[in-house]
C-alpha cells in the first residue's frame, strides 16, 4: 500500500472523527499525519497567530498543520491572480495572437494537511494555469499528454468542431506522449473554464484536469480588485463521493490565509463551478450583497444585490461587491457539509493604511497586489466610478 493510499480517508470517517465536520477534518489530519499535529485552535491569546476569527470564536473550523505549497508546487493565495496571458504577438492580419503551453502529468497533490490525492493535472497544478485573454484574440495552446493516460483539452467557448476536445473530433483523445496544438478565436467574453472530455468523464474531470478560462471584454470591465475561485472537490477514496472540498484545492485555505482587500474598493470575483458526484454548489457572502453575471458573458448584472447564487456542474459566473467596513467577513457554500469539509474561507478587509500588514500576514507582497488589481488585458473604457 502506497503512502498516499493509506493516507485515503473515507467521508463517513471525516464526518465521524468529530462532532463537527471540520473537526472531522482535523481529526483525520490528525490520523494521518501525527507529527504535524497540534491542538485546534485555542482562541485569542494561544500563542496561534495564523486561525481565522471563524476559527477562533467557534473552535472547529481550523485545520490541523499546513500543506507544503512548495512540494505542491502551487500556493491557491498565488492562484486567485496568476493570470496566464500566453507568448502574445501580432498576426499579419493584426489580431493578437496568444500561445499557451500545457501539459498533461501525473502528480500526487497535498489537499488538506497530511491528505494527498493522486491527481492528473494540467501544468501540475490543480486547478490549470488560469487562461487570460481578449475578446477576439486567437488563442493557441500547445498541448503535451505526459501523463500515463489519454487526455483532451475542451473549451467552453466558440470554436470550429475539430477543436472541441472531444473523442471523435479532430485528433480526439490525445493519448500518451503525443500532443495536438488547439486553437481558435476567443469568444464570446466571459467567464469560461476548460477541462480533459477524455472517457470516463467524469473520472477525468474529478482527478484535477480543470482551469478557469477568462475573456475579457473588448472594452474592459471596471477596475476592481479580482481573484479567480475554482469550486472542486476530491473523492480520496474513490467511493463515488467527495471528501474534501475547497476553493482552488486546498480545503479551509483562505479560512487560514484571509484574502486581503480594502474597505470600499470593487472586488470582482471570477467564480467556476466543477465539483464532480455532487450536482449543485453555492457561494454565501456574509455582511455584503452582490451583483452577479451569469457566465460572464453580459455587461449588465443578470441577478442584482443577492447574497447567495448556485451553480450546477460547470456553471460560472462574475460576482462584484464592496465591503462597508473593516473586518474578517466570511464566504462558504451554503451546502453546510461542503464548508464543513474544506469550502468555507475569508476576506480580511482593511483601510488602505492596513493593506500591507493584511497582505504580509498571508506572506503576499506588492506584486500580488498588482496582479490581483492589474489583470485585466485591456483597460476599461467605460463610464469611471461605477
Ligand atoms: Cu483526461
Amino acid at each position: 500500500m502506497s503512502q498516499s493510499m493509506r493516507r485515503f480517508l473515507s467521508r463517513r470517517d471525516f464526518l465521524r472523527a468529530g462532532a463537527a465536520g471540520a473537526a472531522g477534518l482535523a481529526g483525520a489530519a490528525l490520523l494521518s499525519q501525527p507529527s504535524i499535529a497540534r491542538p485546534l485552535a485555542q482562541g485569542p491569546g494561544s500563542g496561534h497567530t495564523d486561525h481565522s476569527p471563524y476559527a477562533m470564536e467557534h473552535g472547529a473550523a481550523g485545520m490541523v498543520g499546513e500543506v507544503d505549497n512548495v512540494r505542491n508546487g502551487f500556493d491557491p493565495m498565488q492562484m486567485l491572480v496568476d493570470w496566464d496571458y500566453g507568448q502574445v504577438s501580432t498576426l499579419a492580419s493584426g489580431q493578437t495572437l496568444r500561445e499557451y503551453s500545457i501539459v498533461a502529468v501525473d502528480k500526487d497533490i497535498e489537499i488538506a494537511p497530511g491528505v494527498f490525492f493522486p491527481a492528473w493535472t494540467y501544468n501540475g497544478r490543480v486547478p490549470g494555469p488560469t487562461i487570460r485573454c481578449t475578446e477576439g484574440d486567437h488563442i493557441r495552446i500547445k498541448f503535451v499528454n505526459a501523463s500515463v493516460h489519454p487526455h483532451t483539452l475542451h473549451f467552453h467557448g466558440v470554436h470550429p468542431f475539430e477543436m472541441d476536445g472531444v473523442p471523435g473530433a479532430g485528433p480526439g483523445e490525445i493519448a500518451t506522449g503525443q500532443r495536438f496544438t488547439y486553437e481558435f478565436d476567443a469568444e464570446p467574453f466571459g467567464c469560461h473554464l476548460y477541462h480533459c472530455h477524455a472517457n470516463p468523464l467524469k473520472r477525468h474531470i474529478h482527478k484535477g484536469l480543470y482551469g478557469a478560462f477568462i475573456v475579457d471584454p473588448k472594452a474592459g470591465r471596471p477596475p476592481a480588485r479580482e481573484f479567480v475561485m475554482v469550486m472542486n472537490a476530491f473523492d480520496t477514496n474513490f467511493d463515488g463521493e467527495n471528501e474534501v472540498y475547497a476553493v482552488n484545492t486546498v480545503g479551509h485555505v483562505y479560512a487560514r490565509r484571509p484574502i486581503p482587500a480594502q474597505v470600499g474598493e470593487l472586488i470582482r470575483l471570477y467564480l467556476i463551478n466543477i465539483v464532480e458526484f455532487d450536482p449543485i454548489n453555492s457561494f454565501h457572502l456574509h455582511a455584503e450583497f452582490f451583483n452577479y453575471y451569469d457566465h460572464g458573458t453580459t455587461l449588465e448584472p443578470t441577478l442584482r444585490t443577492v447574497d447567495t447564487i448556485i451553480q450546477a456542474q460547470a456553471q460560472r459566473g462574475i460576482l462584484e461587491f464592496r465591503y462597508r467596513w473593516p473586518g474578517q467577513y466570511m464566504y462558504h457554500a451554503h451546502i453546510s457539509e461542503f464548508a464543513e469539509l474544506g469550502w468555507m474561507g475569508n476576506f480580511n478587509i482593511v483601510q488602505p493604511v492596513d493593506f500591507p500588514a493584511a497582505l504580509a500576514q498571508v506572506g503576499m507582497d506588492e506584486t500580488w497586489d498588482r496582479r490581483s488589481t492589474g489583470g485585466a488585458t485591456v483597460p476599461w473604457r467605460g463610464e469611471a466610478g461605477s
